[in-house]
């Protein structure tokens, strides 16, 4: 999958936007020389249009209202293309995918009732660092004057912005044409710099608002500061070097911030062992020989958990510490012992360094003269040999996921939603970086299936693989609604364990019960799609083989599981923690 870091492809006025001479009309007197012809200057929509598309931005996610409908008209005259989807919330996480599958996304929606109902997925996007643009309409200006009571109004005509000012990394309200240029430049960069949302409300009255001087676009490039960055790189390298049992673990900025290709290059010339966190599982290949398997703590294999806990130099990569990351909080990590950088901390022991750029330092290791690391590296999984089909056997989820194992190859993202489908996920083995999403930090139920639309949409090429629990699937389900609307071909496999499992695995109640819908008939409801109900192997095995054929819509699986029938990582969550009560 393509990684673009969101970099602008130009930030140069088009023909679009260009802003020239003093805006003043050409007077009609004869002249020695003919002034040149002046073009008028962007409207704010317009401009916002331009950058996004500089941005390399191609698709706009989101539902059009009447304070967003004027810009909606300009999007339609543009290049970029609407994704119109059937709830806001599902909008963003489409915009979340297509920002982690592309680089930049962007969802655009009406105030309030559009706006606060993406709180929850744009908040996701932050905590999970994903780049997405959120555009919304507004009152108009001039119609806030008395104070009316216009409709869609909370507080008071600030309140969404204030509401986003928590989750978003920047914002701005487009209200003033002569700060409204460049306030869009400031939250484009800082969405792409920070890996964050950024939130832009436009008053449907400035939309056609012209720049009343000429602008141009404005970057900033950022840069580390020499000295800190060249004493860090000389302490990593004595940490490295000293280090009998090194280890890396590469975490999701490095897919962020496009340096996978860096942090495999780095293992290969040092022979350092590579793994990855749950959160950026497949930012490295899981394919790569130095490949040793995911790190979660007691969650994970007990292999890859001795590696990496008993290193004496732990190389985390841009890696957030998170609890799920870490096997619910049951990992060790050394502190004293780890050199970890992300975007926003450079730690090397216990030294601490300012102003030096992720991607500066990851480079930087690679320059390192460093001996090639001689600490063999864990033995790889046993394999289980090949799926032997048990046609008749009742389906299991642990026989679910290694018949799912056997069926991921290329061109396939697995796209996995909160519950158990992201632990025993966990195990699968993704063919090719950055083919693994999920919402494995904030965990909000109800993300993969708008975000298979979202990838598929950033690339077509892309076949999702959608796992997700029947708790979250009757969350967002009817996003397959886009699905068949845009022909896209989702293979959705339904883990239906009657309910919240992975609720009832920490403490049960009659509130984990769900109700048990017929989901496999979806595709009756949609007028689209395959349907199929799952009890034993053998139908497991007849439907995914159907769904693999038909590509011209989306597949549904109703598996159906047993309630308390758990993952095997889920499991051995399990086991070892009886283990330390
Ligand atoms: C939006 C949201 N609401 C509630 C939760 C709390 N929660 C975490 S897992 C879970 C149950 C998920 O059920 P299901 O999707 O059926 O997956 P299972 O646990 O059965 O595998 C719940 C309710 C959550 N993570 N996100
Ligand atoms: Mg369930």
């Amino acid at each position: 999958m393509v990684h673009r870091n969101g970099a602008p492809k130009t930030v140069k006025a088009s023909p679009k936007n260009a802003v020239k001479g003093n805006g003043k009309l050409p007077d009609s007197r004869p002249a020695a020389k003919a002034p040149p012809a002046v073009a008028p200057s962007p409207t704010i929509g317009e401009y916002l249009i331009q950058r996004l598309q500089d941005y390399g931005v191609t698709d706009v996610f989101g539902i059009p209202g009447d304070f967003i409908l004027q810009f909606y008209g300009h999007l339609e005259a543009s290049p970029l293309k609407v994704i119109g989807m059937t709830r806001e919330d599902c909008a963003g996480y489409a915009a979340d995918a297509y920002a982690r599958v592309h680089g930049l996304g962007a969802v655009c929606v009406t105030y309030c009732v559009g706006g606060l109902s993406l709180c929850n997925s744009i908040a996701g996007a932050y905590a999970e660092k994903s780049p997405v643009v959120v555009i919304s309409g507004a009152p108009g200006v001039e119609e806030r004057r008395s104070n009316p009571l216009l409709h869609h109004r909370v507080r008071d005509f600030n309140t969404q912005r204030e509401v986003f000012e928590k989750i978003t990394v920047a914002n701005a309200s487009l209200d003033d044409p002569l700060t409204a240029f460049r306030e869009i430049d400031r939250c484009l960069e800082a969405a792409v710099r920070f890996k964050r949302p950024v939130y832009l409300e436009l008053p449907r009255d400035r939309v056609n608002s012209r720049c009343p001087y000429p602008h141009q676009p404005t970057t900033v490039e950022p840069q580390s500061h020499k000295d800190a960055l060249k004493e860090a790189l000389a302490e990593a390298q004595q940490m490295i070097a000293r280090a009998e049992r090194p280890v890396i673990i590469a975490g999701v900025e490095i897919h962020r911030f496009g340096l996978s290709d860096e942090v495999t290059k780095f293992a290969e010339k040092t022979q350092i062992g590579m793994s990855t966190m749950l959160l950026g599982k497949s930012t490295v290949s899981e394919k790569h020989p130095q490949f040793i398997g995911i790190y979660e703590g007691a969650m994970g294999r007990e292999s890859v958990r001795k590696f990496v806990e008993e290193s004496d130099c732990i190389i985390l990569l841009g890696a957030f510490l998170t609890d799920i990351d870490l096997g619910i909080y049951t990992a060790q990590l050394d502190p004293g012992k780890c050199i970890y950088v992300t975007s926003e901390e450079l730690r090397i022991s216990h030294h601490h360094f300012h102003d030096v750029l992720i991607t500066d330092f990851v480079k930087g290791l690679l320059k390192l003269d460093l001996k090639p690391s001689t600490r063999p590296l864990p033995p790889k999984p046993k394999s289980n040999g090949k799926f032997v089909l048990q046609p008749n056997a009742e389906i299991t989820t642990a026989r679910l996921f290694a018949r799912i194992n056997e069926l991921l190859a290329e061109q396939m993202v697995v796209v996995a939603d909160v519950g158990d489908c992201l632990f025993g996920a966990a195990d699968l083995t993704i063919y090719r970086r950055t083919e693994f999403l999920s919402p494995a930090y904030y965990t909000s139920m109800g993300f993969a299936v708008p975000a298979s639309i979202g990838a598929q949409v950033a690339d077509p090429t892309l076949r999702p693989i959608v796992l997700v629990g029947d708790g979250a699937f009757q969350m967002t389900c009817l996003e397959l609604s886009t699905a068949v609307r845009h022909e896209f071909n989702p293979i959705v496999i339904v883990l239906n364990n009657k309910g919240y499992t992975t609720e009832r695995f920490i403490q049960d109640g009659p509130f984990n019960d769900i109700l048990n819908w017929n989901y496999h008939k979806l595709p009756e409801l949609l007028g689209a799609g395959w349907g199929f109900e799952v009890h034993t192997e053998g139908d497991l095995d007849q439907s995914l083989n159907a769904a693999l054929a038909h590509k011209d819509s989306f597949s549904l699986l109703n598996v159906h599981l047993q309630p308390l029938d758990v993952s095997p990582a889920l499991k051995r969550l399990g086991e070892r923690l009886s283990k330390r009560i």
